[in-house]
């Protein structure tokens, strides 16, 4: 139960940093505005109700991760891996690639790893369109949903790229990548 709690407030603490007031101006009207106070009362309501649809979007994540991930852990393996090596490696070690299946797992994983994860340029996590060319799927079996795509990306360059890879110079965004790539890549082990 502890650890459900440490869990939930990692969780909330992660999350909390990225609930922003919604991008509108509700600034008090200035003199010879035309906005009225009860526009500025209707701005303020609709930045509230973007909130609470946010937050309880956001607590519903949490607790879909805390039901199906609460004990799990998360690692990046440095190294020089093809997708199907570190995929092999993964299992070998009792895990699995990683699976990024909410936004509130992704920031409990950027919380957890810290520096560790940001000095890898390039990491695997555990999806492919390997069977069927656009139809990706994680391999564990996990609902596909939650995407984190670079601009233009899955471009599937050369016919080749069938495998998910974060790309940290993109701001931790997703490309598609062949199995085989020529620069080094490690990956991101979950248990
Ligand atoms: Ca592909
Ligand atoms: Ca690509």
């Amino acid at each position: 139960m502890k650890k459900r709690t440490k869990l939930i407030t990692t969780i909330l603490l992660a999350v909390s940093v990225n609930v922003s007031y919604g991008g509108e101006n509700c600034l008090p009207p200035d003199v010879g505005s035309k906005q009225t106070p009860m526009d500025v009362f209707r701005c303020f309501q609709r930045v509230f109700d973007a909130q609470q649809d946010k937050i309880q979007a956001l607590q519903e994540q949490i607790q879909q991760l805390v039901d199906t991930k609460a004990d799990r852990v998360y690692e990046v393996i440095k190294g020089n891996f093809t997708w199907h090596e570190a995929k092999a490696d993964a299992e070998k070690r009792g895990g699995y690639l990683a699976t990024i299946t909410s936004e509130a797992e992704w920031f409990f994983i950027q919380k957890m790893l810290g520096d560790s994860l940001l000095s890898d340029a390039n990491i695997w996590i555990g999806a492919t369109d390997e069977k069927d060319e656009g139809n990706w799927r994680w391999v564990t079996g996990e609902p596909w949903g939650y995407t984190r795509w670079n601009t233009s990306q899955p471009d599937n360059a050369g016919n080749a790229e069938h495998y998910l890879h974060i790309y940290a110079s993109t701001g931790y965004n997703w490309n598609d990548l062949p199995n085989s790539y020529s620069h080094p890549i490690s990956y991101l082990l979950e248990k």
